[in-house]
């Protein structure tokens, strides 16, 4: 449990805008946001009682995940009567930075951004502060050596998850075997943080390895591709996988049964996100562990930009409290997943 509280535009055929005012998803608010709700009505937030204009710079559409977090965020504007004006970075660093400087051109009141990785938004983080729009992380950080940059960061442990996952599969291997890392977008914090709590907890046991590593990019496809490789090379050699999401779990599940192999018996797989169908896969015996990763963000992000646009002080970081899914309650939990 986490008891720090902290809260913590035409640009080429490329990018594509919808300016969002009532359009709203089916998706529903979570529980678990540690975020500030003063139980205040749902509103724009300006005080003059005009609505508030957001950008929000989303990394793409990459996994399901990434999609319930969108349509929370579209979802929470139309509900605050906010206009939202969306951008998919279609997974490419550059088209979120065009993105921003959109909206910067644009005068929005404030920007949300995901940022697809860690390095390289210095300059346009610059360029949002000096035009006095605040911008607030969501689900992923950015290294910069300022972090005046950003308002604060709405989002998970990363490094935390990574753990519990090491923790989770070390004791049901009894400490000894091979385990394949199918890895998230090099680069992006999600996999450099799970990656180091995962192997920093691996390493306390001697008896197990990580004999195989790839990049799966997050997406279901590529997990599934390179499950097939790790395969191919020495299958009776793995006796476990960890994928830094679901979607790739997923894929590798469907690898591992099309090689004639039975996932979450023959090879054990722990996972990170919650999605409902990873979590229907734990309770069938298909996978073994599945940390949650709070997707919809949408309430808590809103709440942390209504206070940086009124520039109250904010602390760098919400974390979420994220739940975790195995063979004990999987059954009874799957039916509450809302994405
Ligand atoms: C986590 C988020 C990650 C998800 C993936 O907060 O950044 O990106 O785990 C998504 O599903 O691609």
């Amino acid at each position: 449990m986490y008891s720090r509280k902290t809260i913590a535009m035409s640009l080429g055929s490329l990018l594509a805008f919808s300016m969002l005012a009532g359009c709203g998803s089916s998706s529903s608010t979570d529980s678990g946001t540690a975020a500030k709700t003063d139980g205040a009505p749902a509103t724009g937030g300006k005080a003059e009682g005009k609505s508030l204009t957001i950008g929000f710079a989303q990394v793409g559409a990459e996994s399901g995940w990434r999609t319930a977090e969108t349509g929370s965020v579209k979802d929470e504007a139309t509900r605050r009567g906010i206009k939202l004006m969306f951008a998919d970075g279609h997974g490419k660093q550059e088209d979120q930075i065009k993105a921003i400087h959109t909206f910067i051109a644009q005068k929005v009141d404030g920007i949300i951004l995901a940022p697809v990785v860690v390095t390289g938004f210095e300059p346009v983080l610059k360029e949002a502060k000096d035009a006095g729009i605040p911008v607030v992380l969501s689900d992923r950080a950015v290294t910069v050596k300022d972090d005046s940059l950003y308002a604060t960061l709405v989002g998970s442990d990363f490094v935390e998850e990574g753990r519990r996952c090491a923790d989770f599969l070390a004791k049901k291997m009894n400490g000894k075997g091979n385990i394949a890392e199918i890895e998230g977008n090099i680069g992006s914090a999600p996999q450099l943080e799970r990656k180091k709590g995962f192997e920093a907890e691996i390493a306390k046991y001697p008896g197990i390895k990580i004999t195989k590593d790839a990049e799966g990019k997050f997406e279901l496809a590529k997990g599934k591709e390179v499950m097939e490789a790790f395969l191919k090379s020495d299958a009776k050699s793995i006796n476990a996988v960890f994928a830094h999401n679901d979607d790739m779990a997923l894929g590798a599940i469907q690898a591992i049964e099309e090689a004639g192999l039975k996932p979450g018996k023959d090879i054990m797989i722990a996972s990170i996100d919650g999605e409902k169908t990873m979590v229907q896969a734990v309770a069938d015996g298909k996978a073994n562990f599945c940390v949650e990763c709070k997707a919809l963000l949408g309430p808590g992000l809103f709440d942390a930009m209504n206070d940086a646009i009124a520039k109250k002080k904010l602390p760098k970081k919400t974390v979420m409290q994220d739940d975790q899914f195995d063979e004990t309650n999987a059954k009874k939990l799957v039916e509450t997943r809302k994405y």
